[in-house]
C-alpha cells in the first residue's frame, strides 16, 4: 500500500539485507510504524473508522511519487499525517468544513467549492466518487442531523 521502498542494487539473497528484512519486506517493514503513528491519530479523532476507512483515507492523501499514479514501487505515495487526520475531522463533522469549531455559511460555501474542484475529501461516504450523496450527507451534517 504505502511504503518507503529502498532500492536494492545490490540484489542480496534474501534476509542478508538490513540483518533480518529481505527484499520483499524492507518496504513495509520501513512505513510501518509511521503508519501506525498516524493510524492512532485517526482513531483518536474517530474511533469508528473501519480498517477500510483508514485504508482509503490514507490513500487518497498519500502524496504521489515515482510514475504518477499508484505504481508498484511507491505504492500510493508518501503517507501524508496532516491530511490523513484532516480528512478524518471532515469526515466526522463535515458541515464544520474548515475545521474553526464553528459552522457558518462560510462552511457550505468552501464545501461546495472543494465539491466542484472534485476534492477528493468532498467524497464523505468514502466511496470514491463525489456523488450528489456526498452532498446530502453534508448537509445532513449542516442541518444538526
Ligand atoms: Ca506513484
Ligand atoms: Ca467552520
Ligand atoms: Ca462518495
Amino acid at each position: 500500500m504505502i511504503s518507503t521502498f529502498v532500492f536494492d542494487e545490490t540484489h542480496d539473497p534474501p534476509g542478508t539485507e538490513y540483518g533480518f528484512m529481505d527484499e520483499i519486506a524492507a518496504g513495509s517493514s520501513w512505513a510501518s510504524p509511521q503508519v501506525a503513528g498516524i493510524v492512532a491519530l485517526m482513531l483518536g479523532v474517530n474511533p469508528a473508522l473501519t480498517f477500510e476507512d483508514v485504508k482509503y483515507i490514507l490513500e487518497v492523501t498519500a502524496t504521489d511519487i515515482g510514475v504518477p499514479g499508484y505504481d508498484q514501487w511507491t505504492g500510493a505515495g508518501l503517507v501524508n499525517a496532516r491530511k490523513a487526520v484532516e480528512y478524518v475531522m471532515k469526515y466526522a463533522l463535515p458541515a464544520d468544513w474548515n475545521g474553526d469549531g464553528n459552522i457558518e455559511t462560510l462552511d457550505a460555501a468552501l464545501y461546495l467549492i472543494d465539491y466542484t474542484n472534485a476534492h477528493a475529501m468532498t467524497d464523505l461516504n468514502l466511496d470514491a466518487v463525489q456523488t450528489t450523496d456526498d452532498v446530502t450527507i453534508f448537509l445532513n451534517s449542516y442541518a444538526g442531523e
